[in-house]
This record gives C-alpha cells, structure tokens and sequence, in this order.
C-alpha cells in the first residue's frame, strides 16, 4: 500500500502545540479538547484513504453485536488500517501525532496500539451509549487514550462524542457495549448526576478531542442527513501487559499472556526520536541503534553524527534541547517498527 505524499508527510512533520493546561484536563476532567489537530487537507485526504481503502470491521465471535442491523444504525467502524496500509502507518507515527500522545502520555517513550473510524450514519443515526473502552481490552492497568479526530465539519446535533467529567476515577465498571440499549448508565444510575456532561459540541474538520480509556463516554444521535466521520488513535505507555481477553485486533497480534506489549513486533514504539528526526538532529557518532527484533535483517546497526547545530530550525529549539537531554541521558533509541508482518 502507498505511503504518505511528501507534501503531507512535511506538514505531519509539524509539531502540534498541546494547549497549556490539556494535560491536566485530562487528568482531571477524564478528557481534553485538542483543536486544530489536524488541517482540513489532511483529515480531507484521510477521509478518501478510509473510503478507498480500509476494509469494514470485521467482529469477532466475542463482538457479535457489532454485526446486528441495530447496530449499524449507531456507527460503522474499519479499524487496523494502520496494521495493514502505510498510509495510515504514517500518520500515526508521525512526528506531529506521536508528539502529542507522548505529551498526553506525559512519557519520552510509549505504545501505538489502535486505530478506528466511528461513522455516525445520517438520517437518524442512533446515540452512542455510554460505556467504558478499557472493559473490552486486554490491558492489565489503565493508561491507554484514544484521540478522536473530527473528519468533517461537525455540529453539536450531529452527535459528537460526550464525557462524564472524572469518570475515569470509578475504575473499570464493567462491559458495556456500543449496542443500542445497553447503556451502563442503566447498571449505574448514579453516574449521570454526579458526573454530568462534556464536550458535544461543534467540532471542524481535524479538531480533536482524547479521553481515557476509564473515561465513560457515549454520543446523541445524529440528527442531520450527513455521516458523522470520525477518525481515533490509540496509544498507551511503555509498562501495559496483555491479558489474553480477547479481541478482534489484539488476537492478531499472537501475544503470550503475561507478555508486554512493548516486546510484540506488532506493537510500533514511539519516542522522542520523532522529534528529533523533525528538527534534523540525528545520533550522535559511535552510539548504535537498538532495533526491535520485528526490523532485524532490516536495517542495519549504524552509527550516525549529530546534524550540524545550524540545521535545527529556530522555532523548535528548545523542544530540540529537551529531546536531545533525554536522549543522551538514556544513551539508546527504541523507533517506531515500520516493518510489516
Ligand atoms: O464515535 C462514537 O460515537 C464512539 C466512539 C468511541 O466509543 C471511542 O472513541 O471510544
């Protein structure tokens, strides 16, 4: 499958400005607005890639649900793409998209594990209950997010993704699916009052928001005659170890339970090394690349000079300066595995 167009590679090279404070939202509040992610052009190009290219979800025997007429009517998913399309590969390893997870992550190194479209059909397209991710992961703790990415222009009676503001802190409740009817606030009525409602509103086309995988989330119908696209991605920290529950995507992935997730090949790492590729600084000579085992016979060990000082782009000097410490400080570099399998 084809790679990203260098045109949008560059842009996607960009570092995104986490607004100050996201982190703390999110940390507080279970989710967090991330506005203009993404350009239209991009979410514009990205929209045609999932219609030309990705395949439909395909359920597992566990996630029958997601099969039944019903629930088309509340969203329509393709999932994996980046599993399987270096399209999509690049965008979810790209400097801009990795920077703000391992921002979110509030980590120098974490975990891509996912990525999901959600299409609200138009013309009555059903709410979204509310549920938790985490209860359908094979995850042993939390930490994993989810970046949900507008495709279009959408407006709140579309119905945008909503959050229980500090839900996250009730822990795992339990598994409650996308299914009409099965809302886990009919097993906790108490939720509703003592969280409330957030977010649902007006989004354009490559704004963003994340929440937890704790997070009870869950959207209003669509009450529009157009589809509402979104686009997520998935990452999580570096320490998570597979359970073995099952799931249509992880099953993929032949895992041991009990195996960490950073020791599957399937499983692309990212680092600070996105950045300092962005801002033209390389390893400094007579260190060697630490390469995950996926990529042997791939690349080779090579020793690389750091790029002449006057190559690093002003604007970003001081994010060089942070990535450059951290990096010399932990004296080896894991990379994303661009290897397929
Ligand atoms: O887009 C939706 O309505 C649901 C999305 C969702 O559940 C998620 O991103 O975790």
């Amino acid at each position: 499958m084809k790679h990203m167009s260098v045109e949008l590679m560059s842009e996607l090279n960009d570092a995104y400005q986490v607004p100050e404070g996201t982190l703390e939202h999110l940390r507080t509040q279970s989710w967090a607005p991330l506005p203009g992610l993404l350009n239209a052009d991009t979410v514009k190009t990205m929209l045609e890639q999932v219609q030309k290219y990705a395949a439909p979800v395909q359920p597992s025997e566990t996630e029958k649900w997601m099969t039944s007429d019903e629930y088309a009517k509340v969203l329509q998913s393709h999932d994996g793409m980046a599993w399987t399309d270096n399209w999509f590969r690049d965008l979810a390893l790209s400097p801009r998209l990795t920077g703000v997870a391992l921002d979110l992550l509030d980590e120098s190194e974490g975990l891509f594990i996912h990525d999901m479209t959600f299409t609200k059909p138009g013309h009555e397209g059903g709410p979204t209950p509310f549920h938790q991710d985490y209860p359908f992961w094979p995850f042993d703790r939390k930490g994993a997010f989810t970046i949900w990415i507008a495709m279009t222009d959408l407006t709140a009676d579309m119905g945008i993704l909503q959050f229980m503001p500090g839900s996250h802190n009730e822990g795992p409740l339990g598994r409650f699916s996308r299914a009409p009817g099965d809302d886990i606030r009919k097993a906790y009525p108490y939720l509703e009052d003592k969280y409330g409602f957030a977010g649902g509103t007006d989004l354009k086309a490559g704004d963003a928001t994340v929440h937890y995988d704790l997070t009870v989330h869950g959207a209003n119908g669509n009450q529009t005659t157009r589809g509402r696209a979104a686009y997520t991605l998935r990452y999580m920290p570096t320490d998570v170890i597979y359970t073995g529950a099952p799931h249509r995507h992880f099953d993929a992935f032949e895992m041991t339970p009990g195996e960490l997730f950073a020791d599957s090949p399937q499983v692309p790492h990212i680092s600070r090394l996105s950045w300092l590729r962005m801002v033209g600084v390389t390893r400094p000579s007579g260190t060697t690349h630490r390469r995950p085992s996926c990529c042997a016979g791939l690349m080779s060990n090579t020793s690389i000079s750091a790029a002449p000082r006057s190559t690093v782009p002003v604007a970003h000097d001081s994010v060089a300066e942070i990535a450059v410490a951290e990096w010399i400080q932990r004296s080896r570099i894991d990379h994303p595995c661009l290897c397929r399998r």
